[in-house]
C-alpha cells in the first residue's frame, strides 16, 4: 500500500521547489497528469472491494483536491512574480530630464533671423516679400533698370556669366535683387509695397565681400509717393532694426542708373567705446542706397511716369548683421563652424516680432 503521507509531502516539497511555470507544470504532469503517479492511484480504486473503496477513496480524493489547490496556488504566485520581476526590468523614471530635441539644439544662422527681422519690420507697414530666380538674364539685370549698353556700371558689379548653349542668350547670377522689382511691375498693378530679401552675387572676395552676399531691396509704387514718404519709412526701419528710440540719418546724393534722385543714407552712431552704438554719438555710418525710381524704369514696364512715381532702397545684409550682433569677419558667415552658429546663432522659437522685441 502506498504512503500516502509520503507521498503528499513529496509532491507539496516539488511543487513549492518548482522555479517557473514550466518546472511546474512537470511536477502537475508527474502527480495529476494521464498517467501520473495520483491518477494511476485513483484509477485502482475501480479494482478495489467496496470497503476498501470507502476506506480509500476519500483520502486519494483529498489527497487529489490538496495537491490540485498546492499546484494552482504556486502557479499565481509564480505568475505574479513574473510580472513584478517584469514591472522592475521595465520601470520608467518619469522625473529623468528629456533628451534635446533638433528644435532646441539647432540654431538659426543669424543672416535669417536678420532677414526675419527685417521682414517683421516692414510687414508691420503694410509691405509684402517678394522673391525671384537667382539666374537672371541680362534684360532684368541691367536693361530693365536702365543701365545702358556698355555702361561702366555694368562692369563695376563685376558679374558672374554662364556659359550659353550654342546660339542661346547668356544667363548670369543676379548682382542685386533688383530683378525682382522689375517682375513684381510687370505681374501686378499699383500700388506696390514690396521687400526683397535674397542672395546676390559678385566677383568679389576679401576681408569685407564674399562673392555670394545678401542685400534686401524694398520699392513702393504709388500716385503719390514721394521723397518725404520714403525718408520715413527709411528712418522708421532704422530706428525698429536697431533698437533705438532716435536716430538723426544723414541723406547724401548718389547715383544708381535705377533711381534718380539717388541717395546714400548714413546712420547716427558712437564707435568711440569697444562697440559701436546707435542713435547717439558723432560718428556716421553708410547704411543704404535709395531714391526715386527713374522714370524710364517705369516706362520700361508699362507705367506712364506722369501718372505713377516710386521710391526704392537697397541694402547689405551681411554687413547690418555683423554691426548689430558684433560678429567681426564677414567669412565666419559661412565657414559652417559649428561651434561659431552655436554662439552666435539663434534659438528656432526665438522669432522675431515687434510686439515681442526683435531681438529680445
Ligand atoms: C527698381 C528700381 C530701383 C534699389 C536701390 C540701392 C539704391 C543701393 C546697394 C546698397 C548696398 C546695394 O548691397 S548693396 O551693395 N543698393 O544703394 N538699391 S536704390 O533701387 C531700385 C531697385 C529696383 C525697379
Amino acid at each position: 500500500m502506498t504512503d500516502l503521507s509520503a507521498l503528499e509531502a513529496r509532491l507539496t516539497a516539488e511543487i513549492a521547489a518548482a522555479e517557473d511555470e514550466a518546472s511546474l507544470e512537470a511536477v502537475r504532469v508527474a502527480a495529476l497528469g494521464k498517467k501520473g503517479e495520483l491518477s494511476e492511484l485513483l484509477k485502482s480504486l475501480g479494482k478495489m472491494s467496496p470497503d476498501e473503496r470507502r476506506e480509500e477513496g476519500p483520502k486519494l480524493n483529498g489527497l487529489r483536491d490538496r495537491v490540485a489547490a498546492a499546484l494552482a496556488m504556486r502557479r499565481d504566485s509564480l505568475a505574479d512574480a513574473a510580472i513584478a520581476e517584469r514591472l522592475k526590468a521595465e520601470t520608467l523614471d518619469v522625473t529623468l530630464p528629456v533628451r534635446s530635441s533638433p528644435a532646441s539644439r539647432g540654431r538659426i544662422h543669424p543672416i535669417s533671423q536678420v532677414i526675419d527681422e527685417i521682414t517683421a519690420i516692414f510687414a508691420d507697414m503694410g509691405f509684402s516679400v517678394a522673391e525671384g530666380p537667382d539666374i537672371e538674364t541680362d534684360h532684368y539685370n541691367f536693361t530693365a533698370l536702365n543701365f545702358p549698353a556698355g555702361h561702366p556700371a555694368r562692369e563695376m558689379h563685376d558679374t558672374f556669366f554662364l556659359e550659353a548653349p550654342e546660339g542661346a542668350e547668356r544667363k548670369l547670377l543676379r548682382t542685386h535683387t533688383s530683378p525682382v522689382q522689375i517682375r513684381t511691375m510687370e505681374s501686378r498693378k499699383p500700388p506696390i509695397r514690396i521687400v526683397i530679401p535674397g542672395k546676390t552675387y559678385r566677383q568679389d572676395s576679401d576681408a569685407t565681400h564674399t562673392p555670394m552676399f545678401h542685400q534686401v531691396e524694398g520699392l513702393v509704387i504709388d500716385r503719390t509717393a514721394n521723397v518725404a514718404n520714403m525718408k520715413w519709412v527709411l528712418t522708421e526701419f532704422c530706428k525698429a532694426f536697431f533698437e533705438v528710440e532716435a536716430l538723426n540719418m544723414r541723406f547724401r546724393p548718389s547715383f544708381f542708373p535705377f533711381t534718380e534722385p539717388s541717395l546714400e543714407v548714413d546712420i547716427q552712431c558712437d564707435r568711440s567705446g569697444n562697440e559701436i552704438r546707435f542713435g547717439e554719438g558723432s560718428d556716421w555710418l553708410e547704411i543704404l542706397g535709395c531714391g526715386m525710381v527713374h522714370p524710364n524704369v517705369l516706362r520700361g514696364v508699362g507705367l506712364d511716369p506722369a501718372e505713377y512715381q516710386g521710391f526704392a532702397w537697397g541694402m547689405g545684409i551681411d554687413r547690418i548683421a555683423m554691426l548689430k550682433y558684433g560678429m567681426p569677419d564677414l567669412r565666419d558667415f559661412f565657414d559652417a563652424d559649428v561651434r561659431w552658429i552655436e554662439h552666435y546663432g539663434f534659438r528656432p522659437l526665438d522669432v522675431p516680432t515687434l510686439f515681442g522685441g526683435l531681438s529680445a
